[in-house]
């Protein structure tokens, strides 16, 4: 007997409808699919044909190389766009925030196409991370940036590995696997493991010595307990952190010995890095904070692109050092 896994599509459709829901959101799904899809069939290729250099590079036959995360934007606003569903989008790749079908869109989509591109020139993993939130049903829309608590969904591609998972608004965090067929199927609920034998710590090593104080400290102390592990790609991070349990950390840059390369207010951007795997994370059951213990679900972004520093996990592990944060 062939076994059939159930699709991502058919997932959504019966969670959509048990939930009396429309089929806008899964038109919107769709195009997300299609775009990531896209996106890592530049990827592979890319890489096989030398073609992923810097924008006004030439490639080995002569023709004009674009970056890969112009390439991956240019899909990504693409889809949004035939899809009809979407008001406005905000892209890491785009200064300004980007509209699309102001008058007739349903969803804000924040994203960033190709989150960790130091990865591209040795083909390792990137992601490409999204939040949505929808816009205001009951009276005028005034397009304002939504915290991470009023997103209604957030997932990431980890590319080229054929991953997805999305995070749904009180119905959990499920992850995805693509088929024969190139389909994203067989739902599997991500709950972070209690038991922390597998935690691991994920964090930029060579960072450590410029975070707070107390941060430091708080490595010193916990370090041993745990497992190490860094790519360099958040999505790809926090890929094992979900999986195993533990934290990721991007902490605040305060103690460089070039004043100038220190980032009080983190590296990380808050709409589509950060709260998109707070978002997944608390559906998971875990948490995430920021440098003063705040969490990361509840900051109202100011400025599209407003960055954070973040700690994000199993919610003992998060708890712990939130609490030294905030002391
Ligand atoms: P890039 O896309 O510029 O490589 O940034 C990736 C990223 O935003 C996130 O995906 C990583 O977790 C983090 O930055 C890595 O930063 P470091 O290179 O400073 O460790």
């Amino acid at each position: 007997m062939i076994r059939f896994e159930q699709t991502f599509m058919n997932f959504l459709l019966d969670h959509q409808e048990r939930r009396n829901r429309t089929y806008h959101f899964l038109i919107l799904m769709d195009a997300l699919i299609s775009a990531a899809k896209h996106i890592e069939h530049y990827y592979l290729t890319g890489a096989l044909k030398g073609n992923l250099g810097l924008a006004g590079n030439v490639n080995v036959q002569g023709e004009s190389v674009l970056r890969m995360d112009q390439i991956a934007q240019e899909i990504t606003i693409h889809y949004l766009r035939s899809s009809g569903r979407v008001i406005h989008a905000i892209s890491e790749e785009s200064d300004k925030i980007i509209p699309i079908n102001t008058e007739g869109g349903r969803y804000f989509v924040y994203f960033d196409p190709l989150d960790g591109s130091s990865n591209v020139p040795h083909g390792l993993p990137v992601g490409f991370l999204f939040g949505i939130a929808k816009r205001n049903l009951e009276g005028p829309e005034d397009g304002h940036l939504r915290a991470g608590k009023d997103y209604i969904a957030a997932g990431m591609f980890v590319i080229p590995t054929g991953t997805f998972t999305l995070a749904l608004k009180d119905a959990g965090t499920w992850r995805f696997h693509t088929d024969e067929t190139m389909d994203f199927v067989k739902p599997t609920r991500m709950i972070l493991p209690e038991d922390n034998k597998e935690w691991e710590l994920s964090f930029n090593a060579a960072n450590r010595y410029t975070y707070a104080e107390k941060v430091q400290n708080w490595i010193e102390q916990n370090e041993r307990k745990y497992v190490f592990r860094y790519l360099g790609s958040l999505a790809g991070d926090f890929h094992r952190t979900l999986s195993n349990g533990g934290m990721f950390m991007y902490p605040a840059i305060v103690n460089d010995p070039n004043p100038k390369k220190n980032r009080p207010q983190g590296k990380l951007r808050l709409m589509y890095e950060a709260a998109v795997v707070a978002f997944m994370c608390r559906e998971a059951q875990g948490t995430a904070v920021d440098e003063s213990g705040t969490p990361i679900l509840d900051m109202q972004p100011k400025e599209p692109h407003q960055r954070t520093a973040l700690y994000v996990g199993s919610k003992p592990l998060v708890d712990d050092i939130a609490g030294i944060l905030c002391s």
